[in-house]
């Protein structure tokens, strides 16, 4: 997923340079020393040069820049110098010839005084001895490495807590349901013992071989993202001594100081959203204090000229880049704009509001883009600020953003209209342009590719149907019903493509292409890897509807995936949903855990199992409570829910 760019982790600090460990021979170090002096010395000259070679061009061509028309936003946190290559770019724009002269003047003086001091600073550094330079950078580092762990241990502010309404129990009263939701429970603890004994503190497990698996969205490091990610299904099962047992590794391993480079996107919504769900259901301060120090981790990763954060990020160098195959060095609509419920939370819990500040930043930009068909593409390049190729989806690659729009207003306790606004609209536009019926009477959603609809629908669009009736009430037009039934539309859709294979479990894409109907046609596109969307869409339109039918739905896939997908060391994704036979993957994928099997427990559970009114999940089915002021405490510790 793209080319690297050393930037530093704060936009001002000058980082220490490295003399190595002491033992270090003395001449190399003072080689290096003094190269490093020369080499600011040549700098200095080029970049004087630049400057006076920018300034004898003609007018015409300084006035071609490139304008995000970022002036209003709350937050241009963009170092503009740094990954930009016009210094400036964002403000010097506009008709007022004089005002520019004037600008222009102040901005030659700036330089040359600043160019003056830098080379003064240089020519006074070599005037000191090797030993005061050397004593110079080593009180610099020390200042730095203070700083940094300051930082760490830094006390966060007692805010008010949401009240943990529904946080356990939801004991069905039906005998029948009790046993399912038992059996799933069971299931849970197969996952877990297994990881527990053969993959413990690597990312995931495999089942087959029996070890540690991890990809690379967690990086080189092993991260226990198993344990982070299934923390709060175990908490809410009840399962409080695993609880615990994944508490305390947290505590005693998880670290996050590590030279390892990370998709942002899935450590946000597994890493932070988990970590935040545990601490808001169990109150354990440790949680809320890994997951801030792991954000700030994450920070660096929106220096970039437009703020759109890349991809990656390497967590110790702070340095960031895309994925290689996205669109010519794109960031990807699903990823940096599935940041904002775990961001605001964190400004909530910290009252620092830098995370709220980037994420609304990034809703302000795309508030300005012009959207083709109204809708959103899929690529957007954190360099130009320009849509990369025009794919739309609202499957993979598209999808989580269009659910955080609905949720960060949810969360907000509706208050946050312009996210409703913006999910309406954009709802609109899926309907009219991505939502079709097939000829055998199934509506699916299609994807926006090369000038035309792919009649062609992921499993990862399956959530859709939970999240059209998730938003169902508050629609405009008061079309609540018929969001409603769009949901279940979508529902009985992602069913069929369950019901026609096999193994009675969903392939990753399926087709609607003449006489071939919610099938998948290319052997590519014929696996399931233990994916939860299908189930996610059956347990909203449960608790909406209570109509029987999606309880149904999620115990027959609950069967098949006990049937096809469990072996004796966990459970495993299947590559061939319609050969009798299943082949495994050998990979129990973190998100089984978190996802599948809590909206499997959640189906079979009683409403006032975190109830939707006070909590909202993200996009892994991290529960996070509704912010609303008047329903909290002032002490800083959970209040009694
Ligand atoms: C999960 O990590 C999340 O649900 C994400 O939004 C999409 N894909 C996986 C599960 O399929």
């Amino acid at each position: 997923m793209t080319t690297p760019a050393l930037l530093p982790l704060s936009g001002r600090r000058i980082p220490p340079l490295n003399l190595g460990p002491p033992s270090f021979p003395h001449h190399r170090a003072t080689l290096r020393l003094s190269e490093k002096f020369i080499l600011l010395l040549i700098l200095s000259a080029f970049i004087t040069l630049c400057f006076g070679a920018f300034f004898f061009l003609p007018d015409s061509s300084k006035h071609k820049r490139f304008d995000l028309g970022l002036e209003d936003v709350l937050i241009p946190h963009v170092d503009a110098g740094k990954g930009a290559k016009n210094p400036g770019v964002f403000l010097i724009h506009g008709p007022d010839e004089h005002r520019h002269r004037e600008e222009e003047e102040r901005l030659r003086n700036k330089i040359r005084a600043d160019h003056e001091k830098a080379l003064e600073e240089a020519k006074e550094k070599l005037r000191k001895s090797r030993e005061e330079i050397r004593a110079e950078i080593q009180t610099e580092k020390n200042k730095v490495a203070q700083a940094m762990k300051t930082k760490e241990t830094r006390v966060l502010p007692p805010v008010p807590v949401p009240q943990r309404v529904g946080v356990s129990g939801g004991d069905p009263e039906d005998m029948e349901i009790r046993k399912k939701r038992d059996k799933i429970k069971e299931m849970m603890k197969h996952a877990w013992d297994n990881y527990r004994t053969y993959g413990w503190g690597h990312n995931e497990l495999r089942p087959i071989a029996r070890k540690g698996h991890s990809t690379n969205i967690f990086g080189s490091s092993q991260m226990g993202a198993t344990i982070v990610d299934a923390l709060d299904t175990l908490y809410i099962m009840g399962l409080h001594d695993e609880f615990m047992d994944g508490q305390r590794w947290i505590e005693e391993n998880l670290d996050f100081s590590v030279n390892s480079e990370v998709s942002v996107f899935e450590v946000n919504i597994r890493f932070i959203g988990g970590l935040l769900a545990a601490y808001y259901l169990s109150g354990e301060e440790i949680f809320k204090t890994k997951a801030v120090q792991l954000a700030e981790k994450l920070l660096p990763a929106f220096n970039t000229p437009t703020g759109i954060p890349w991809a990656m990020v390497n967590l110790k160098s702070g340095v960031g880049r895309n994925w290689g195959w996205a669109s010519a060095g794109s960031s990807i609509l699903a990823e940096f704009g599935t940041l904002h419920m775990e961001f605001v939370h964190l400004s909530y819990l910290t009252g620092d509001l830098t995370y709220y500040n980037k994420v609304m930043h990034i809703r302000k930009l795309l508030q300005k883009m012009e959207r083709p068909n109204g809708l959103y593409p899929n690529y957007l390049n954190p360099r130009t600020g320009r849509w990369g190729q025009y794919h739309t989806s609202v499957g993979g690659l598209g999808d989580s953003f269009y659910e955080y729009l609905l949720k960060a207003w949810l969360m907000s306790d509706k208050t946050d209209l312009e996210a409703r606004r913006m999910y309406d609209d954009a709802v609109e536009a899926i309907e009219k342009h991505l939502i079709k019926k097939s000829r055998g009477g199934l509506v699916f959603i299609g994807e926006w590719k090369n000038g035309h609809l792919e009649r062609k629908m992921g499993h990862l669009a399956c959530f859709a149907g939970g999240m059209f009736a998730l938003g169902a009430d508050g629609s405009r037009k008061d079309k609540a019903g018929h969001y409603l039934e769009l949901g279940a539309e979508i529902a009985r859709t992602c069913h069929e493509s369950y019901d026609r294979t096999a193994l009675k479990l969903g392939p990753e894409s399926f087709k609607f292409d003449g006489a071939v109907e919610a099938v998948a046609v290319r052997q590519a596109e014929k696996y399931y890897i233990l994916r939860p969307e299908v189930i996610e869409t059956y347990w909203y339109l449960w608790r909406f509807t209570h109509d029987p039918r999606y309880r149904q739905w999620g115990w027959e896939a609950a069967l098949a995936i006990e049937k096809s997908c469990r072996v004796s060391g966990g459970f495993s994704g299947v590559k061939d949903v319609y050969s009798p036979t299943p082949a495994h993957d050998d990979v129990q994928q973190s998100f089984f855990l978190a996802e599948t099997l809590k909206y499997l427990y959640l189906l079979f559970s009683g409403d006032d199992l975190l109830p939707l009114d006070h909590w909202v999940f993200n996009t892994e089915a991290h529960p996070l409570p509704v912010l609303r002021l008047a329903n909290t405490t002032l002490s800083g510790d959970p209040a009694v829910g």
